[in-house]
């Protein structure tokens, strides 16, 4: 029986367990990557654990998130990731070097090798046949330490690629096609791997836009094969040497298999509020847009932006919209400078943002009130552009650029140009000079916004406080900690505490805290696929700063669930879905004998407000449940 791509990366990496869908395992990681809001976390966490040097092949820590600095704190945050980078020997990519996903790929990502990055699109590198993984920061501090990733040994689902896209389809209508068969939830601890005849006709940017996306559907990570197209991709970036051919058997079985025919896709958005809500373009025709912004470490590669460019010339941006346009590394900005592209779309009116995340975490370009944008990123969540009562659509480069044009939703097959002779530059342009090397002398620099990495005590024999929040499906780590300008407190948990469930709940923070200050245990009651999206262990660290002890869900997704685990919170699922309802918000709850029931698994939940017995089980691996009962892995890591 045939081996498919996924088994043979993990088999060539396996540090423990066995290799059978469902086992825990844990893998070694060659590569590391970080970036700034959940960076500062992981180089303090490294240092709690007293280790003096990286240990793993390569980390490199990105500043792409926190770029605009408005007050002292994300400066302060730069300054102490570039000292403690150079101190500990991790490469340190400046401000303005771009997006952490975008450089990796154009500078590090090589084809096989492990990466696990602070950051849930970390998986963008699986287009280059890396197995690359997001997990929180202290996961990412312990592979740096040498410590192997544990994980569960994922199922595979093939998605086997035919046809051809035709001209104004893009991968983005890809990925958004995978969504809207997958969905955003339910693919916990599975592993897409694209298989077929189509595979060859896409260039490795594109297949890093269709896996940076399975990060929505909640995949462990998504692989693409490395064949020619990788080879000439990194020739062209003049890595040619880390080419190595990697496919799946040709008799490999799957978990699962989908068919997509490239050449049935047509232009698709994803609606508001979820990257899976998604519809075809057709349908959304006419409707006013207000915003349009390409970019983000999805759609701002030098290809996106000379399509756009190419549907622009000799156009004007719609008087009604705002059009920007941030580049996804220097590399791209440089290019599209040099080849007149950066000229078209100046002349078309697009304002010109920084390469970074910007807008994609609601860092700026908010929406107006109620009105509607277009953007090339990954995710629509509610309230994360920063505006809540707008309407974010996700969206190809193509569709963005016609439909700024015309200031409605648009179909771009109907933009009358012809963009099929774009096709791959000669070479890259690949300049290290932003990168900044270890010499190991340097001072850490620690600002006042630099806190202590936070530690929990050891799990209580009996948890005993109140629901205090009870929330509904989907919600995401958006809703727990928000970014945009809440982002600049990363470093300071008492600060960014203040903020959780701020969307949805904004007297959440000093309920809990009051609770905590009675001696109470809190309780999160949620639906399904609590935790979804960002890997930002802010959203296990600020609810354990105020105190809450478990998260009583139908399900948790998988980095979140890693990240309670991490900071000795329980994550715990209702036995049946039916008795969420049984629990209301403000019900007093009562856990006991939590070290017998960690151990076996299974606990009675007691409602003292309602009388009711509740059955649950936790959701966690033995070396997890260890973790738990001692607080967290820094009680354990730093004994
Ligand atoms: C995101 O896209 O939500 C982020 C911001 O990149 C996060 C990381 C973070 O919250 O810092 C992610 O995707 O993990
Ligand atoms: Fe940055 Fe957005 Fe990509 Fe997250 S999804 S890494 S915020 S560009």
């Amino acid at each position: 029986m045939g081996n498919t791509l996924c088994y043979k990366l993990l088999s060539e990496h396996l540090a423990k367990g066995e290799l059978k869908s469902g086992s825990d395992i844990s893998i070694r990681i060659d590569h590391t990557l970080t970036q700034d809001a959940t960076g500062t976390m992981a180089y303090l966490e490294f240092e709690a654990m007293g280790v003096d040097k990286v240990r793993n092949e390569l980390a490199v820590s990105y500043i792409d998130h926190n770029t605009i600095q408005i007050g002292y704190e994300n400066f302060d945050d730069h300054e102490y990731l570039r000292t403690i980078a150079d101190k500990i020997g991790a490469i340190y990519s400046r401000p303005g070097n771009g997006i952490c996903h975008q450089v990796n790929l154009e500078h590090f990502a090589l084809p096989g090798k492990t990466l696990l990055g602070s950051d849930s699109h970390t998986p963008t590198a699986g287009g280059i046949a890396s197995f690359a993984v997001g997990a929180g920061g202290l996961d990412v501090a312990l592979a740096m330490a040498g410590i192997p990733f544990q994980m569960v040994a994922p199922r595979v689902v093939n998605i086997r690629l035919s046809g051809r896209l035709r001209p104004f389809v893009s991968a983005k209508d890809v990925i958004l096609s995978v969504l809207a068969h997958f969905g955003t939830k339910g693919n916990v601890n599975t592993v897409f791997e694209y298989t077929g005849s189509g595979v060859s006709t896409l260039t490795v940017p594109e297949r890093a836009t269709i896996a940076n996306m399975g990060a929505e559907c909640g995949v462990t990570t998504s692989l693409f094969p490395s064949d020619e197209m990788t080879r000439e991709f990194l020739e062209k970036e003049g890595r040619g040497d880390g080419f190595r051919a990697l496919s799946a058997d040709p008799d490999a079985v799957y978990d699962d298999v989908w068919e997509l025919d490239l050449s049935s896709i047509e232009p698709l958005a994803a609606c508001p509020h979820s990257p899976g809500n998604v519809k075809s373009v057709r349908e959304l025709e006419g409707m006013k847009v207000n915003q349009v912004l390409i970019g983000s470490c999805t759609n701002s590669s030098y290809m996106d932006l000379r399509k756009a460019a190419e549907i622009l010339s000799g156009c004007h941006v719609h008087p009604s919209v705002e059009l920007g346009i941030a580049p996804g590394s220097r590399d791209v900005l440089m290019m599209i400078t040099e080849d007149g592209t950066l000229d078209k779309l100046i002349k078309a009116g697009a304002r010109i943002l920084e390469s970074a995340c910007g807008f994609c975490i609601g860092s700026h370009q908010s929406p107006g009130t109620e009105s509607v944008s277009l953007r090339t990123s990954n995710r629509n969540f509610y309230a994360r552009s920063g505006t809540a009562s707008a309407s974010v659509y996700l969206v190809s480069p193509e569709t963005a650029a016609f439909s700024a044009i015309t200031g409605e939703f648009s179909d771009p097959r109907k933009c009358g140009k012809d963009i099929s002779a774009i096709s791959m530059p000669e070479r890259f342009v690949h300049d290290d000079s932003m990168f900044i090397y270890p010499t190991f002398t340097a001072d850490v620099k620690r600002g006042p916004n630099i806190g202590e990495p936070p530690k929990n005590t050891a799990l209580p024999e009996t948890l005993h406080g109140h629901a205090l929040i009870k929330v509904e499906d989907r919600i995401t780590t958006d809703h727990i900690m928000p970014a945009g300008a809440r982002m600049k407190y990363r470093s300071n948990i008492p600060e960014y505490a203040k903020y959780v469930f701020e969307s949805i709940d904004p007297a959440f923070s000093v309920r809990a805290s009051e609770a905590r200050d009675r001696g109470e245990h809190g309780f999160i009651i949620a639906r399904q696929s609590y935790g979804q999206g960002s890997s930002r262990e802010h959203a296990a660290i600020c609810p354990m700063y105020l105190g809450i002890k478990a998260v009583i869900a139908v399900s948790i997704e998988r980095i979140h669930q890693a990240n309670l685990a991490n900071f000795g919170i329980l994550p715990l699922i209702f036995d049946r879905e039916e008795d969420y309802d049984r629990i209301s918000q403000g019900d007093e709850l009562v856990l006991e004998n939590v070290q017998k029931s960690v151990q076996s698994g299974t606990f009675v939940l007691l409602d003292k407000t309602t009388g009711e017995s509740i059955p649950l089980h936790i959701f966690a691996s033995d070396e997890q449940k260890k973790t738990i009962l001692a607080g967290g892995k820094l009680n354990e890591v730093t004994k």
